[in-house]
This record gives C-alpha cells, sequence and structure tokens, in this order.
C-alpha cells in the first residue's frame, strides 16, 4: 500500500510555526508511525476544480489513501487513529470519552479561539475592534477556565495520551503570542508536554522544513 499523502501549504501564513492544520495530521501520522507523503499547494491551486474535487471547500489539509479522499483535519485525526494503535484506547468507554474529548477541541474549545483570532486578522481597522475585542477574549477565557478545572494537575485529559490530546493541544497553540493562555500554568505546561513529544517535533520539524526550504533527512 503506497503511503497516504496529505496537502499542506506551499508557503504557510505562519512562516512554519505549526499552526496550520495539516500539523495536526502529521503529528497523528507520525504517532503512530505511520510514513506520509506531502503535497504542496499554493493558494491559487486549492480554490481550482480539480483540487475541489478532494476537498470541497478548497483547503488544507485534503488526505489520500488509496482511493479514499478525506478532507477536515478532525475526521482525519479519527480516520488515523481508528486504524493503528496508540491514539485511542481499547476499552470501549474510555474510548467513547477520548473521542469526546476530540469534538471537545474542535466544537467547543476551538471556535471562541478562531473567532477572537479572525477578529485581530480582519477586524482591527474598524472603530468598533476596540469594544469587540474584550468579549472575544472573555469567551476564550470561559473555555480555557473550563478547561483548566478539568484538567487539573493531570498530564492528560483522561489517563493516557489520546487524540483529544493530540487535537487540545493543537487547539491551544492557535493562542501562542496571544498571552492568553498565561493566566493557566497547568494548560502552558500541557500545551509543552503535547510540544515535547518526539512524533511532535519529528511533525514540526517536517513542516517547518517547508518553509525554510530545508528537507529533514528521515
Ligand atoms: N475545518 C477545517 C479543518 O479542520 O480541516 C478547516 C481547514 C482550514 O481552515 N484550512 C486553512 C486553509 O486552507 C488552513 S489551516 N485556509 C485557506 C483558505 O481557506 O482559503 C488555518 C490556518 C491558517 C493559517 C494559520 N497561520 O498562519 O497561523 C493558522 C491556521
Amino acid at each position: 500500500m503506497p503511503n497516504p499523502i496529505i496537502t499542506a501549504f506551499e508557503r504557510s501564513p505562519d512562516r512554519g510555526r505549526g499552526l496550520a492544520r495539516d500539523m495536526r495530521v502529521r503529528w497523528a501520522l507520525e504517532e503512530v508511525g505511520q510514513p506520509y507523503d506531502v503535497r504542496l499547494v499554493s493558494f491559487k491551486e486549492m480554490k481550482e476544480p480539480a483540487y475541489r474535487a478532494l476537498h470541497p471547500f478548497g483547503q488544507i489539509p485534503a488526505y489520500e489513501e488509496g482511493d479514499l479522499v478525506l478532507f477536515e483535519s478532525g475526521a482525519i485525526v479519527f480516520h488515523i487513529a481508528e486504524r493503528h494503535a496508540g491514539l485511542l484506547p481499547d476499552d470501549a468507554k474510555a474510548r467513547a470519552l477520548a473521542i469526546a474529548w476530540m469534538f471537545a477541541a474542535l466544537n467547543t474549545v476551538e471556535p471562541p479561539i478562531l473567532d477572537r483570532e479572525i477578529a485581530t486578522l480582519v477586524e482591527r481597522g474598524k472603530s468598533w475592534y476596540g469594544e469587540r475585542l474584550p468579549g472575544l477574549e472573555d469567551r476564550v477565557h470561559v473555555r480555557l477556565g473550563e478547561l483548566s478545572s478539568r484538567l487539573g494537575d493531570a498530564d492528560w485529559l483522561d489517563g493516557t495520551f489520546s487524540a483529544g490530546d493530540l487535537l487540545m493541544v493543537t487547539v491551544l497553540r492557535r493562542l501562542s503570542g496571544s498571552g492568553l493562555l498565561d493566566r493557566y500554568p497547568n494548560l502552558c505546561a500541557y500545551v509543552a508536554r503535547g510540544e515535547a513529544r518526539p512524533a511532535y517535533q519529528r511533525a514540526f520539524a517536517d513542516q517547518l522544513a517547508v518553509f525554510t526550504g530545508r528537507a529533514q533527512p528521515r
């Protein structure tokens, strides 16, 4: 079976900081030890019909595995986690909870983070930006406070590291540089624990190499 192929930005606007959503797919593939290939796409190519046949919304990442074509980073990580050991527990109840954390990361924690991020990018020049930002940040803090309380002093959200943690760490990383995570030392340590994993480091190095133009020896 040939390696799965993921798509990623030819030139990521994050300049290799691992904030684009191919990072979570790369990390999942590294965690389970599945080699993969990467097809880099330009913004122009992403909007062309040939690419939209892979990804209806013209975005990265898309994932090709034989005749299976997937889009949505959460669905791709779930697919990888279901087919390989290491990202979802075998026990049915623990597995269901890990999947709940995957949805929580994407559906409950990421949206307010994204709303704030989009506002800082596209609404900064508006006269009402200064009034809107505190409300957006409050909504982020509500979720961070709840997540921080739930995590407490545990290493991971529910026992061993899972795809739920993988997605949650990538979601929280989107706050890097904002300072919003600073008042939650346990969440900062949680993100750092994720970033310290060898699989994360390999994934990060590979996406950075795309930006710097220096491919990593494998
Ligand atoms: N729900 C989809 C998923 O989870 O896969 C969302 C996919 C998505 O938003 N993809 C973005 C994209 O292709 C890249 S990741 N955007 C181009 C477009 O829509 O035309 C989002 C992203 C982009 C850049 C940064 N950054 O520079 O820091 C961070 C995150």
